[in-house]
């Protein structure tokens, strides 16, 4: 994890103070004083099923504490390391991990005594003086009960420094499981490639809020970020040094750097959603390789950020061995179960070629044992009951698209004007895009992904979606600032009953939360709507 220094936080905070006192209004804002949440159970994020804070004395974390996980599992060894390398930086305790008994004051992690209220993902935690207990029924659901540990600690323990202080975790109990199964990021690393190790840090944040899917966007106009084997100049060429935005995004993950992501997150409970957007986006590939092209021409290759004008050629069998080609290497690849096939904005497609395009290619995701993704627009090809279309668009209904949840089709939320992180704050964000209008921290967490779209009821729901566009993008610094804090409201749409919406809660959770943010050096926006 990188380190920022405090000052960089101090100076922020002082901006914001300078800003506030520019705008009457926001100065009045930034003093509505939220109430604190009462205990530490009531300012978890994403606010869990049930949270209760108990009388009597807390667990006391301390240097001769053990880590105990469930007997001969190492699926909950791995979450009792995981949890370890949370614990250590910042208490300086060895915090050992063990599958054995374990005399003195630990934290146990078991895989029976759960129930089958919290599900596959869900867990209980019980907390008192002599012993922490995580009970789940698989090692996601541990590892979502560790999440909220860290919560229940105090802010500093994100240090990655050693903090001489009490490490006090309140008695209590929590039972706790996900509204939808599916919430995810998504990182754009076509339009301004992110390293590896940029990734990494973002899948270890986004963790920290129950996330369980990254959309990685692998490709678009600006750029190729994957290699691929059997279309060998693909990456270097369409991924290479002057590709993405302004020319400056250039790199793409070789097949090694792709498989150590998939394993990263893994260890993070995360599954990489791959998207190979298609038939529109494509002007890196087209640039790359002439004869995919009607005319047998490369296309220049293009470093703006205009969308919709390029179309692989729907008529050209080669087409269709390309796409195949991508799509084998990409389901090889990748343990997940979902594979993103894109096809927004493909302008330059008339609506016969796509229907034909799609008709033909769909099939192609299931042969290599994947199930498809696609953006809205898919629903054009009246597809398969088993495509999952994302829904991205900024007004409240569809009718290609209600008419596929008519049919069976589940449906991805992450409506632009609520949950696209590359939008502006507002007009003083300098990152970001104005498109679909200013997202506040508000904006991104007023809203209900079960009847935001009409036709598409809660059932309808296949889960919630936060994706990160990057062609105003350049570093890690970037992603934090745009992603923290609305990326925590689109969890906790994700993972939060319905019931337990609620802003003025939420506002004072993420004051609470900016602590740990700013203990771990994140580069996050400092809204003025939130009392920090
Ligand atoms: N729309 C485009 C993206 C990106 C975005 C930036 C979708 C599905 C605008 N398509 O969102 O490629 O440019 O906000």
């Amino acid at each position: 994890m990188q380190k920022r220094t405090r000052m960089a936080a101090v100076l922020g905070a002082a901006a914001l103070t300078m800003t506030a006192l520019a705008h009457p209004a926001m100065a009045e804002q930034a003093t509505t004083a939220a109430q604190q949440p009462a205990s530490r159970y009531e300012a978890l994020i994403p606010a869990p099923l049930e949270a209760d804070a108990h009388q009597g004395p807390a667990f006391e974390l301390g240097p001769h504490t053990v880590i105990r996980t469930q007997r001969g599992s190492d699926e909950a060894r791995q979450v009792g390391e995981y949890l370890a390398e949370q614990l250590r930086p910042a208490t300086g305790y060895p915090i050992k991990v063990t599958d054995r008994a374990a005399d003195g004051p630990s934290i146990a992690l078991l895989l029976r005594g759960a129930g089958t209220r919290v599900g596959d993902q869900g867990y209980r935690l019980d907390v008192n003086r002599n012993e922490i207990t995580i009970r789940a029924n698989t090692g996601d659901g541990l590892f979502a009960g560790v999440q909220t540990l860290r919560q229940l600690l105090p802010a500093e323990i994100a240090a990655d420094s050693p903090r001489a202080r009490e490490w006090s975790v309140p008695a209590g109990r929590v039972v706790d499981a996900p509204r939808f199964a599916y919430r995810a990021a998504m990182l754009d690393i076509a339009r301004h490639f992110h390293t590896p190790d940029e990734i990494k840090s973002y899948i270890d944040q986004i963790a920290h809020y129950k996330i369980n899917y990254l959309h990685l966007h692998l490709t678009d106009d600006q750029g190729w970020r994957i290699e691929i084997d059997s279309w060998p100049r693909l990456a270097p060429e369409g991924g290479g040094e002057g590709t993405g935005v302004d020319g400056v995004g250039g790199g793409y993950l070789t097949k090694e750097d792709y498989a150590d992501l998939v394993a990263y997150a893994e260890s993070r409970h995360i599954t990489i959603v791959p998207e190979i957007d298609m038939p529109g986006h494509t002007n890196a590939a087209l640039s790359v390789y002439g004869e995919l092209n009607c005319d047998g021409k490369p296309v220049p290759p293009r470093t703006d950020t205009e969308v919709g004008y390029s179309s692989l050629c729907i008529d050209l069998d080669i087409t269709y061995r390309f796409v195949e080609d991508v799509i084998r290497e990409i389901a090889e690849l990748t343990p997940g179960p979902y594979l993103h096939i894109g096809g927004d904005e493909a302008h330059a497609t008339p609506d016969e070629d796509y229907r034909a395009f799609m008709q033909r290619v769909l099939p192609l995701v299931e042969k290599y044992g994947k199930r498809a993704f696609g953006w809205t627009e898919v629903t054009k090809a009246e597809p398969p009951t088993s495509v999952v279309p994302q829904f991205w668009h900024t007004n409240r209904e569809n009718a290609s698209l209600a008419e596929a949840v008519a049919r069976g089709n589940k449906v991805i939320m992450s409506p632009a004007n609520k949950a696209y992180l590359d939008m502006k704050y507002d007009e003083n964000t300098q990152l970001g895009l104005t498109w679909a209008g200013y997202i506040e921290v508000k904006d991104a967490y007023e809203w209900d992904p079960g009847s935001h779209v009409s036709g598409v009821g809660e059932d309808a729901v296949f889960g919630v979606e936060a994706p990160l566009w990057s062609e105003t993008l350049r570093s890690l610094d970037d992603i934090e600032f745009m992603a923290f804090p609305r990326l925590p409201a689109i969890a906790e749409l994700g993972w939060s009953p319905a019931e337990s919406h609620d802003w003025e809660s939420f506002r004072a959770r993420l004051a609470e939360e900016g602590k740990r943010w700013e203990a771990e050096g994140v580069n996050f926006y400092r809204s003025p709507q939130i009392d920090w």
